[in-house]
């Protein structure tokens, strides 16, 4: 059993009474520094003249949480950025990476024009063309497939255009792009991403995340995310985090392997080993069953199962089977329970600490079911449902491709609803699915997925890949390797539509050009319009209709001009001039709460899933014996308590932590805890763990140059005893040894991690990505880039980028939400040999090779998966054809 660690606020307190003084400071004037901060937002004046400078709304992308700022332009240049205070869930604030987000758009190495390669892939000789040139190529090769399919009558062929993605936030252009073309064989980022979370609540309660009333909660349980500097919707979620634990001094309880910002603030912080959250939680509900602290009537009316059906799944979970495979404590597990069970309001929050496994969707599931039985579920101050807001599609809305794609839709992964995008490159190669035109749209592979060099090698190789176009502004370790390269702008420069469940006030916001595009590049939505004007001139192909846009503006207009409350309020004309709707209120300088005109709080709306149904919602439906109230042969609600009411968004409107659908695939239909490869690794071996910064958002900010200064190298933590068992100090050169091969780093000594776990931090140790990522910022501007930048060529003061661990992580999927298993990689970590060199790489492909095999070895008809679910009962011989998902995420 391994050691575990758990560190209390006292500790903190006793070790270091500075920090202990200066926290406590922070908690009597948390207010009053709200106040100072917010008291000048919304305008801002010229330093030379006084001017009042432009501000003009738009929605941050410097990450992924969409929180709303506004940008000062002062002759025609962007000079500052600053949450807007409309936003009801950025409340004025955003975090570094938004503050500095100006520096995308002046980022000397950005790519000005279109680009057509000359030499060979990824030598880096180019020639510049115009974007009518560049969309007018890529026309003619996306022609050539179509005109093929329809020759030969087989509109499989129509999946040789292929469009890969890592984040899109064009509200849906992408997708009716491709299904335009006639094509599924889409791909996202999102098994790299968190694709287990999705699919371990999914299926459950309808959306794919949860929604915390941190501030208002007085028990916070967190898996694996780090709030105060990651996780989904961390700026939003971070300052209701810090609202709920010093406003209202809600306790905060930490599970992460190694003291993350977010478990350094918590009252408590527990290491459990990789890969065992879900353990933990199940003997958690264990603990909450047993003694009789459960929500009888809340599982009684909104979840299909009992509580006897739930004593029984969790028998196995006793706190002390939980202790031995986790290593926090039996008493420690127990009284947490009881703690959650007894304070009202609390929540869970988990990221990707737990999912990021090879059972991943288990342990989301078990963590959610604390919530469940806790009866938290939609509370103020509980476990919520997120909350969006959508916008139409302009009519006509183009029909899916007619042929599945194997790619899009691995048939191995039947319950994995956002793709398998990590097996593309080895299907690819194994010939199970053929490419002609290689699309790629804020995606990265060569940098940001396991065994990264898999994703060079394919893209590398024209047999595999015959033409591949990035439309990235930025040369990644992958655009690098583009035959063609159509310029997107940044985001400051361009129109998405947008709606982020990042707080409990939904609500819809845009980005818009808060100045005009530089240099004549032009936004992607642009070259989409272009291309298909191309490829079907005419119109007799029949796909120019569903692109019948003059402007990009226009295809705005046609998402928001018709919402209704919102066409009250002006409809496009109210998002250019605010950014966002509704406008809630003000935030309140004292409380930072939303108030409206006489000072009051705006309270959100709870208690979704109770809202009662309509007499004409009614009518024709029948209540059935159970309670479910189904119309036209579809649950539209549930009678409860003498009321219809709509339920969650399951087929029996009721929480279903009973899955039929995992049963139906083999596997266990509540959730279970299974012992992962990693946790029986050899004594001297460790489990490799990697995580994000604050400052910097994945392979995309290593070239901001205030966050570069912040944060730009990468050493590997190793505990204190680990690290002296190897004869390891701080700041040593050091191996880290995979199946796959080694990376040469160096070692940062600490107190904070597991002792079995070695954790590298992501957004490092770039080979490409401009010269700044790379320090090689003396060198000669490339011919296409924007041009020189004095700072960043004469006062970078560091001489270390860091070093990418990518190439040594294994592939290993969840067999059930498709979700890589970035935290199973076990590794070896020696000193460096005699000749080693910081920033040595060396990795094999047929060892990656062979881990997809291997991986395959758990999907639902594989052997290891046969093996393990002897429990559940289902007929091997008899297994049900696969759902193939289309379309994407
Ligand atoms: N600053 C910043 N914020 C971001 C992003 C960014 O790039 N930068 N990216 C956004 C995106 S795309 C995402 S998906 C989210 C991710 O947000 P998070 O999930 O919060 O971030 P990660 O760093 O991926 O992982 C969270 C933590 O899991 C821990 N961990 C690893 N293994 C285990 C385990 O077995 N159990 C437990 N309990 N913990 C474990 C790691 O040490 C790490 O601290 O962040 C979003 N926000
Ligand atoms: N080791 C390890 N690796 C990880 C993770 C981890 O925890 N550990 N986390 C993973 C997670 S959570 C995620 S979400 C993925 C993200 O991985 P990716 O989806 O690949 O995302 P990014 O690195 O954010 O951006 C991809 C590329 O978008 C392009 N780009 C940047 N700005 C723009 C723009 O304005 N327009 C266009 N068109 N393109 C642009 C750039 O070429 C950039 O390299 O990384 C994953 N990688
Ligand atoms: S968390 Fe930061 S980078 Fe991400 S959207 Fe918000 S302000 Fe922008
Ligand atoms: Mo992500």
């Amino acid at each position: 059993m391994s050691d575990s660690i758990k560190y209390t606020r006292r500790d903190f307190m006793k070790f270091g009474s500075a920090a202990g003084a200066a926290a406590g400071a922070l908690g009597l004037s948390s207010s009053r520094l709200v106040a100072m901060e917010q008291e000048l937002g919304g305008k801002d004046y010229s330093a030379t003249t006084g001017a009042e400078r432009e501000a003009v709304p738009y929605t941050c992308l410097a990450c992924n949480i969409e929180d709303g700022g506004v940008a000062y332009v002062e002759n025609g240049r962007i000079v500052k950025l600053e949450g807007n205070m409309d936003h009801p869930n950025t409340r004025g604030k955003l975090c570094a990476k938004g503050n500095s987000g100006f520096l995308h758009v002046y980022d000397p190495d950005r790519i000005m024009t279109p680009l057509l390669r000359t030499g060979k892939r990824g030598e880096g000789k180019w020639k510049r063309i115009s974007y009518d040139e560049a969309t007018t190529l890529l026309a003619k090769k996306l022609r050539e497939v179509i005109d093929r399919a329809n020759a030969e009558q087989k509109p499989e062929i129509l999946n040789e255009m292929v469009f890969k993605w890592g984040r899109d936030r064009t509200g849906g252009a992408v997708g009716r792009f491709m299904h335009a073309l006639g094509s599924n064989a889409m791909l996202n980022h999102t098994n790299i991403c968190e694709s287990s979370k999705k699919v371990g609540l999914e299926p459950s309660w309808g959306p794919d995340i949860e929604s915390c009333d941190w501030a208002n909660t007085k028990y916070i349980l967190n898996f694996g995310s780090n709030v105060l500097e990651t996780a989904y919707f961390m700026n939003p979620n971070a300052q209701r985090l810090v609202d709920g634990v010093v406003g209202n001094k809600a306790k905060l309880v930490s599970f992460d392997v190694r003291m993350s910002n977010t478990s350094g603030f918590a009252d408590e912080a527990y290491f459990p080993y990789p890969g065992t959250d879900g353990v933990v939680a199940l003997a958690i509900c264990h603990v909450i069953m047993n003694e009789g602290l459960y929500d009888a009537d809340f599982i009684r009316d909104w979840t299909n199962v009992t509580a006897e059906q739930l004593i029984d799944h969790l028998k196995p979970y006793t706190p002390e089977y939980a202790a031995e495979e986790s290593g926090v404590p039996a008493k420690d597990i127990r009284r947490i329970a009881r703690e959650f069970a007894t304070t009202k309001p609390a929540t869970t929050f988990s990221y990707r600490g737990p999912c990021k496994h090879i059972w991943g969707s288990y342990q989301e599931a078990a963590i959610h079911m604390i919530n469940v039985i806790t009866g938290n579920v939609e509370k103020k101050g509980g476990y919520c449902l997120p909350r969006g807001m959508g916008w139409p599609q302009p009519e006509p809305v183009p029909p899916k491709g007619k042929a599945p794609s194997v790619i899009a839709a691995p048939p191995l992964y039947p319950l994995a609803s956002h793709h398998v995008s990590t097996h593309a490159p080895y299907m690819i190669k194994k010939g199970e699915a053929k490419v002609s035109v290689w699309m790629t749209y804020y995606d990265n592979p060569v940098y940001t997925y396991p065994s990264s060099h898999v994703w060079k090698d394919m893209l590398s190789d024209e047999k595999q890949i015959p033409f591949y176009v990035s439309f990235s502004p930025y040369m990644s370790e992958s655009t690098e390797l583009a035959d063609l390269i159509i310029p997107d702008v940044t985001y400051l420069e361009r129109h998405d539509p947008e709606s982020m469940p990042s707080g409990l006030y939904p609500c819809l916001s845009i980005r818009q050009p808060v100045i005009k595009p530089l240099g004549g590049t032009q936004e992607f939505r642009q070259t989409l319009i272009d291309v298909i004007h191309k490829v079907d001139a005419d119109g007799s192909l029949g796909i120019k209709k569903y692109f019948a846009f003059n402007t990009v503006e226009d295809w705005m207009k046609a998402h928001f001009d018709n919402i209704p409350g919102l066409k009250e309020d002006g409809g496009w004309s109210h998002m250019k001039k605010k950014g966002v709707w509704p406008i809630y209120g003000k935030v309140d300088k004292e409380t930072a709460k939303i108030v409206d005109k006489n000072g009051n709080e705006v309270e959100p709306d709870y208690g979704l899933y109770t809202k009662e149904l309509s007499a004409s919602d009614m009518f024709g439906a029948e209540i059935e014996s159970d309670g479910t109230i189904r119309k036209d042969g579809h649950a539209i609600g549930i009678h409860v308590n003498g009321k219809n009411m709509v339920g969650f968004g399951t087929p029996s409107r009721r929480i279903e932590l009973y899955k039929e659908s995992f049963r139906k695939y083999g596997f266990n239909p509540l959730p279970v805890y299974k012992r992962l490869p990693s946790r029986d690794k050899k004594a001297d071996e460790l489990v490799l763990t990697t995580y994000k910064v604050n400052v910097h958002t994945q392979s995309r900010t290593a070239s901001v140059k205030y966050l570069a200064e912040l944060y730009h190298k990468n050493p590997a933590w190793i505990n204190r005893k680990t690290a002296a068992a190897r004869g390891i100090t701080d700041g040593d050169l050091i191996r880290v040894t995979s199946a796959v091969g080694y990376i040469v780093t160096r070692a940062h000594v600490t107190e904070g991690i597991h002792p079995d776990v070695v954790a590298i931090s992501t957004a490092c140790g770039h080979s490409a990505y401009g010269r700044l990522a790379q320090l090689k910022q003396r060198e000669q501007a490339p011919g296409y880039a924007q041009g020189g930048d004095a700072d960043i060529a004469n006062n970078v003061w560091w001489n270390d980028k860091g070093v990418h661990p990518n190439p040594i992580i294994r592939l290993a999927v969840d067999p059930i939400g498709g979700s890589q298993g970035w935290f199973d990689t076990v590794v070896t970590v020696s000193k460096a040999e005699p000749g080693d060199k910081y920033g040595d790489t060396n990795v094999s492909l047929e060892v990656s090779m062979k881990d997809y095999e291997e991986t395959l070895r758990y999907a639902y008809t594989g052997d290891i998966h046969r093996a393990k679910h002897q429990e559940v009962d289902v007929d091997w011989s008899n297994l049900p054809e696969p759902a193939l998902h289309t379309g994407g995420h």
